[in-house]
Formats: C-alpha cells, structure tokens, sequence
C-alpha cells in the first residue's frame, strides 16, 4: 500500500485553533531580517508562502484575496493612474492591478526584499506582473513610503500580514492619516482587515479610525479558505467616490476567479454579525 508521508504544516491560527495542510516538499526556507519565511508545496492547495508561520496565499485560493484587494477599489475609482501597493510582495495585488487599462504606473513598496525574491522563484503564477514596465518596485517601509509622498496616488492597497510583527504599524490611525495625506484629492484606499469571527475587537476600531478620516468608509467580505475563519474582511476608506454607487453595468469586462460586476454589488451586503461591528465602530 502506497502510504503519503505524514508530514504536515499546521499554523496556529488563533490560540485555540489550527489549520493544517500536508505538505508534499518544502520548497524554500529563510530567516530574512523581518520574519521568517517559507515556501511549501502542499497537497491541498499546491504552493504556500508562508511568513512567520502564518499562510500569507496560496496558488489554488489565491485568486480571491488579489483580485478583491484591486479591483472593487480600482472600479471604484473613476480613472485610476497611479496605485500604491503596500506589502504584497508575492505580487498578486499588482497582477491584478495591471489588468486595468487606466493604470500607468503602479509603485509596489514592500519592506521585504526576500519575499519577492522567494515569490519569483516560486510562484511565477502570482508574481508574473512584477516585471510590467508600469512596475516600480521600492524595498521600503510602507509607513515611510506614504509620508515621503504626498498628493500622489489615486488608489493605495494596503497587502499586509497580520497586525502583529512588522505590519503592526499598516493597523493605526496615523497610518490612516498619512494615506489620506498620500492620495490625490478623490483618491481612495482599501486594507485587508481581518476574519469577522476572531478580530472582532480590531475591526470596530479600524472602522472608527478610518470613518474618522475618510469621508466615505465601507467593509466588504470575500471567502478565503486559508485563512482563519474562510470569511474575510476588507476596508475602504474614499475621499469621493463610493463603492456602493458604481454604476455595475458599467465595469468592464475582466479575466477574473471571483470578483465580477455583481459580486462588487454583494461584497458589501453585510450579515449582521458584521454589521454589529461596524456600528461599534460608530457608524
Ligand atoms: N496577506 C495576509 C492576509 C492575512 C492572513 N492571515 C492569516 N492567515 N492568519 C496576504 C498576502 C497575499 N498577497
């Protein structure tokens, strides 16, 4: 009888609850100066990047978070030339990103070098784009980053880990102060935000530190089966246009997994288990 290795990688997704993939081979492994990191390929969901034990994407789900992250705020947005990418060193935002024919330049500012070297050599699927002429790759802090640059972009997508480590600093207002300061004057941003079900004290307030920044402040959800929970949040924060006021007929045509016209509508239909969490963030 023909018996798989037993060899598994499990993260500790919250103190009381893991998720656990077998893995097939592991690929790459480094201590870089920020975090640890890891590439795995696993029988579930093929090749994993992994940071700090923690399953940042991988090749088979993906499509979900990267093509949600670019494209409700980049269809938002009237005419979107200049997009900061933050974090995201695989790569898939900017993937994404570039689909927009608008787009002419895009800065893609990781602080992390290592991730996209790792993410080139493994996965070419989802760094394909980095190498767009539209592309500048900074290796630089993201905070830093948008101080240094004021009245400058038109969409910001803020690609982070978890709010622990290195990416504590993309969670505050602060941050949320400099990103207005950073766009141009009806430009727009949206974060990852975390799992509903277990940032339920995080999301209330990211929400309140947004809404009391930018004048138009909306949640969407997206299903993402690696990470805790599947069910995933998003904020945007918009200066003038409002996601919820897109003329859906009016999207073009896309090569895309997951978001369409009509998932841009229903992203933002919220449970109310969410909505619960908005309105403790004051809305
Ligand atoms: N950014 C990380 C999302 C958070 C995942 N959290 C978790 N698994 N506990 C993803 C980077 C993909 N470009």
């Amino acid at each position: 009888m023909d018996q798989k290795l037993q060899l598994w990688f499990t993260e500790l997704q919250t103190d009381d609850m893991a998720l656990s993939c077998r893995v097939k081979k592991t690929l790459h492994q480094e201590e870089t100066p920020f975090q640890s990191l890891a590439v795995l390929d696993t029988e579930q969901f093929g090749r994993m990047l992994v940071l700090d034990n923690v399953i940042q994407t991988t090749v088979r789900d993906e499509f979900v978070y990267h093509e949600m992250m670019a494209h409700v705020a980049l269809n938002t947005h009237a005419l979107p030339k200049k997009v900061l990418v933050i974090g995201g060193g695989d790569g898939g935002v900017v993937r994404e990103v570039v689909k927009h024919r608008s787009v002419e330049k895009v800065v893609h500012c990781e602080i992390d070098g290592a991730v996209i070297e790792a993410s080139r050599k493994y996965l070419p699927e989802i760094s394909c784009a980095l190498d767009d002429p539209r592309v500048d790759i900074v290796i630089d802090d993201g905070i830093k980053h948008v101080r240094e640059h004021k009245k400058t972009y038109d969409v910001i997508i803020v690609d982070s880990t978890d709010p622990v480590g290195p990416a504590e600093g993309l969670f505050s207002a602060s941050f949320y102060r400099s990103i207005y300061e950073a766009l141009n004057e009806d430009g727009l941003f949206v974060a990852q935000t975390e799992s509903p079900f277990f940032n339920r004290d995080l999301i209330p307030r990211l929400y309140k530190d947004i809404s009391a920044v930018f004048p138009v402040t909306r949640l969407f959800l997206a299903c993402v089966p690696t990470y805790p929970g599947g069910l995933w949040t998003f904020t945007m924060g918009s200066k003038r246009y409002d996601p919820l006021e897109v003329d859906i007929a009016g999207i073009p045509q896309m090569d895309t997994k997951y978001y369409s016209p009509a998932v841009h509508r229903s992203c933002f239909v919220l449970p109310p288990f969410v909505e619960e969490l908005l309105v403790q963030g004051g809305r």
